[in-house]
């Protein structure tokens, strides 16, 4: 018998990763959408089938996190084996300008999608993955971060985050439901939102390539990163809700760069070498070869409390789940900069 897995933020950079891996392992798959004015599901269009025109195991639905009747009834229909919850607003600097709805979504939406097991009784059939976040290491406690180092979140994100977490386990403990926390750092890829920093740079080195523009703005370029790639996150989660016994993972790649590296690395994919030159708010960043600037600082980018510095230990992972990642930070890198550069000459940035 083939699984059903529903999966709320189906249309982000991750739910389109896993509905392709669960649809290739044979899974039906029914993905939470949100009604939009515009289309918002072009990163998962080539997987959908419309019903009409023949069979398929793709279904969407729309919903929304903060509606809970609209979430029983999802479950009570698709019946779940697995729940990934990957709905999020997912934007830590966005989350200091909408804090109660980030709340809403990222916190409530969490205990809400456990209520609908509960009320439904779904409690032995329904596994749920809770997508947690290494911004719940907020301000460094300890280096590398692993499942048992201390939280200290450090946005209305992270502190939302922290109550899906601990709602998670504490309905692990008082009603037995099989719900599991990935605590995932930054993973990325083409299909990265375009305000997050690593698809910001990669973006506009294909778009000052194109002549489409001028300079890239950036905040703190100091900041640390742990980045992986999306495509090899989403096997994590999988395996996460396939381990016996619901527990907290961390999965990462065990290397970490500043914002800065990444923007010399991105550079370099177009023949650029970036020479840099001043400091805080004066640092610039310029072609070596013509001296033009190419990047420059925008304090607005800068976040009211940052989190420095981001290294994950996945060891846990490596040996119960055999889970690791695969690519490189270079080898995403100029995956995203050779998806951007064809996403420029079709004139589709
Ligand atoms: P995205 O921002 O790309 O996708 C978020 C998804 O959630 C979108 O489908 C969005 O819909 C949907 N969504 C937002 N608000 C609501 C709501 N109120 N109700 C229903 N759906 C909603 O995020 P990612 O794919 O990158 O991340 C997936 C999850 O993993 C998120 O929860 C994120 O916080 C978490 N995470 C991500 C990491 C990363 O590095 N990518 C690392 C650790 C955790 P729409 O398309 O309409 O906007
Ligand atoms: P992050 O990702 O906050 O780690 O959250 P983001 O790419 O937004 O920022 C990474 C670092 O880059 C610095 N930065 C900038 N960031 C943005 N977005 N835009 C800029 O211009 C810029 N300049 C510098 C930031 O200050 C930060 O230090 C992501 C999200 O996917 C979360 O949902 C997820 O939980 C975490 O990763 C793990």
């Amino acid at each position: 018998m083939s699984k059903t897995a529903l999966i709320t933020g189906v249309t982000g950079q991750d739910g389109a990763y896993l509905s392709q891996l669960l649809l290739a392992k044979g899974y039906t798959v029914h993905g939470v959408k949100r009604r939009s004015s515009s289309f918002n599901t072009a990163r998962i269009d080539d997987l959908y089938k419309d019903p009409h025109e023949g069979h398929t195991n793709f279904f969407l639905h729309h919903g929304d996190l903060t509606d809970a009747t609209n979430l029983i009834r999802l479950v009570q229909e698709t019946q779940p084996d697995e729940i990934y919850n990957l709905a999020a607003q997912s934007h830590v600097q966005v989350s200091f300008e909408t804090p109660e709805y980030t709340a809403n979504a990222d916190a409530l939406g969490t205990l809400r999608l456990l209520e609908a097991i509960r009320i439904l009784k779904l409690e032995d059939k329904t596994r749920l993955y809770q997508a947690s976040t290494s911004e719940l290491y907020g301000k460094v406690q300890e280096v590398p971060q692993k499942e048992t180092t201390p939280f200290y979140p450090r946005s209305p994100y992270a502190a939302a985050k922290i109550y899906a977490y601990w709602i998670c386990v504490n309905y692990r403990e008082a009603y037995g439901i099989f719900a599991a926390n990935g605590i995932l750092f930054n993973h990325e890829s083409p299909l990265r939102g375009e305000t997050f920093v690593t698809r910001k740079i990669t973006r506009a080195v294909a778009a000052i390539e194109a002549g489409a523009q001028s300079k890239l703005y950036l905040g703190n370029m100091d900041a640390k990163r742990d980045w992986g790639h999306a495509r090899d996150y989403v096997e994590g989660m999988w395996r996460i809700l396939q381990h016996d016994v619901p527990e907290d993972w961390v999965l990462a790649t065990g290397e970490t760069q500043t914002v800065r590296r990444f923007v010399e690395l991105a550079f370099a994919e177009i023949g650029v070498t970036i020479e840099w030159s001043g400091h805080a708010e004066q640092e610039v960043g310029r072609c070596a070869r013509t001296g033009r600037e190419l990047v420059a600082i925008d304090p607005r980018y800068y976040r009211p409390t940052e989190v420095d510095l981001l290294l994950g230990d996945p060891t846990k992972a490596n040996t119960k789940l055999g889970w690791k990642h695969q690519v490189t930070l270079p080898e995403l890198v100029r995956e995203m900069v050779s998806a951007d550069r064809a996403l420029a000459a079709a004139c589709r940035l």
